[in-house]
């Protein structure tokens, strides 16, 4: 490697910290990522071990209690939300529209600094004691009865909504003012609609999240009554507006992930996406249609009947785009020349365990089903389906298929197809029996059951345990890779992507000359040799 590029330009920690290079900043976020990926594994890891058994014989209730509440904070806030668009979304949004970098690095660097604030206030909460709300927050319970650390964690959350908000604007304005010559709006890769319909996810509902907790804060600190009724609040008041918030974000969890999946499935079938403008509306159409449904988290929170119907309608209504995006990934397989390389393997895991998600969502959204399922582990199963099954896998595709992009070198194949398998094979092993137990009766967030749960949840443990494993697996032939991998050229999949049209690892400003546009995306026709990538 004779020219420099954006890893080999600074060596100081200096000139990391204070970079305002996009790529930079995409890895302080992915070893951020990983830091806070692992906490709330270990957390998962301590629930599973209690829950093989019946009785309470790791933890005491109250310690479980913290531990699902720590579990769902971590995962939800500091793994999920930004994954997807603040590593992948930080590397690839420039140098996909030909950009130098985003609009605003500068505001992109601190959008990582405000970030870890957030991170380290709420960690701090967590370590300093703990906190048993559940990552929900529900009052009474947090205002009233839970312990004092609700405050610092609400905190965290609060100032890591800041950093989104950020970061939203920032994709925004790129991709409006940033794109190439040429590259017009049906011209842009479909990862970019949906980050671009996420972005809008993110301004708009974060807000809604920051004036909640603030809400909570001034009722614990002053008493002013917001949602305690014995002082003049309604507690059906927070539920909404934490669902205005929380189910607008569950796609913030999931439609970034449907954006990676275009990229592979067309990728790696050497073909078109079938119905590019159908599955590009489809993300605007579910970032708008999102907003109008979180009434059906409230089934049984007592809120009035009509809402309750008008609800469950909207839900199955939202569930039209993703199912659009669904028939469009399969008919782009169809008839494509398939190549099962990992990123691939991946795409197609997601698509299997993605369309579970959903239909079991649509049961969910179905009121009679729901007032028997809710608060059992179905719904456990049906989320982590989505966002464990969903965009995990989706951040995994992902980051495969950039990898030799960021860093130049390959990894090895033969263990990355082997941990996708594991992990598909791991992650049902763990999460479908929690539709069985949810459909028996198990409650979640229990940790003493009756006996006869006990096989569905050993079998789960038991899966945990694999994918456990699984997960930690690319850690390692990534990490090796990174530093003695095989060489990768520029374009390794001859793929199609603006991002493949400069040098692996791309130099401090993406192009050397500013590229333009001149072919609609995914331009593939047929088969493809890939390089050989034996590490
Ligand atoms: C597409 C991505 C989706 C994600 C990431 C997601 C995520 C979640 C999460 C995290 C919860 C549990 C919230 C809690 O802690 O109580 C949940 C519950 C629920 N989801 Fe989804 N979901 C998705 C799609 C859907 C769809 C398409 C529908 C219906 C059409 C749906 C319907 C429901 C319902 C009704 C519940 C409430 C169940 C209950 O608590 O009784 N979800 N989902
Ligand atoms: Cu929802």
């Amino acid at each position: 490697m004779s020219e420099k590029n954006y890893l080999t330009t600074d060596y100081t920690l200096k000139s990391w910290f204070l970079t305002t290079d996009h790529k930079r900043i995409a890895i302080l976020y992915f070893a951020s990522l990983i830091f806070f990926f692992f906490i709330g594994g270990a957390a998962a890891t301590a629930i599973r071990i209690e829950l093989a058994t019946p009785q309470a014989d790791l933890v005491s209730s109250d310690i479980y209690n913290r531990l699902f509440t720590m579990h769902g904070i971590i995962m939800v806030w500091f793994f999920l939300i930004p994954s997807i668009p603040n590593t992948l979304g930080n590397f690839i949004v420039p140098l996909m529209i030909g950009a130098r970098d985003l609009a605003f690095p500068r505001l992109n660097l601190m959008s990582w600094y405000i970030f870890m604030l957030g991170g380290c206030t709420t960690l701090f909460a967590i370590f300093a004691g703990g906190v048993d709300t559940g990552w929900t927050f529900y009052t009474p319970f947090s205002t009233l009865y839970s312990n004092s650390y609700v405050i610092v964690a609400a905190a965290g959350v609060f100032i890591a909504g800041f950093s989104s908000i950020l970061t939203g604007l920032n994709f925004i304005v790129t991709i409006h003012r940033l794109r190439a010559p040429g590259l017009t709006w049906y011209r842009l890769p479909l990862f970019l609609w949906s980050l671009y319909a996420t972005s809008v996810i993110l301004v708009l509902a974060t807000p809604v999240l920051a004036i909640t907790l603030i809400l909570i804060a001034t009722e614990r600190f002053f008493g002013v009554g917001i949602f305690d009724p014995r002082i003049g609040g309604d507690p059906l008041l927070f539920q909404h507006l934490f669902w205005f918030y929380s189910h607008p974000a569950v796609y913030i969890m999931i439609l970034p992930g449907m954006g990676v999946i275009n990229e592979l499935v067309s990728c790696y079938s050497r073909k078109q996406v079938f119905g590019y403008k159908f599955v590009a509306w489809a993300s605007l159409a579910i970032a708008a249609v999102g907003f109008l449904v979180w009434g059906h988290h409230m089934f049984v929170s007592g809120q009035s009947l009509v809402a309750s119907l008008v609800f469950s309608f909207m839900s199955f209504i939202v569930a039209v785009p993703s199912a659009i995006k669904v028939f469009n990934w399969t008919a782009t397989l169809h008839k494509g020349s398939i190549h099962f390389d990992a990123p691939m393997l991946y795409a197609l895991a997601f698509i299997g365990l993605f369309t579970i998600g959903g239909l079991t969502g649509l049961f969910l959204a179905c009121l009679a089903f729901d007032v028997h399922a809710t608060d059992t582990y179905f719904v456990v199963a049906h989320f982590h389906y989505i966002m464990v099954g969903g965009m995990v896998t989706a951040y995994f595709g992902g980051l495969h298929y950039w990898w030799p992009k960021m860093t130049g070198r390959h990894y090895s194949e033969y263990w990355a197809r082997t941990a996708a398998v594991l992990i598909f094979f791991g992650f049902n092993l763990t999460f479908f029996p929690q539709f069985i137990l949810g459909a028996e009766g198990m409650p979640r967030r229990y940790h003493v059951y009756p006996p006869e749960f006990q096989v569905w949840n050993v079998l789960s443990s038991g899966g945990a345990a694999i994918l456990a494993v699984a997960y930690l697996m690319p850690l390692l032939y990534l990490g090796y890779s990174a530093f003695f991998g095989a060489r990768a050229s520029a374009n390794p999949w001859n793929a199609t992507g603006l991002e493949w049209q400069t040098s692996s690892p791309p130099p401090e400003f993406n192009f050397t000359t500013q590229p333009v546009v001149t072919r609609a995306p995914y331009q593939y026709n047929g088969d493809f040799q890939a390089e050989p990538q034996n590490a």
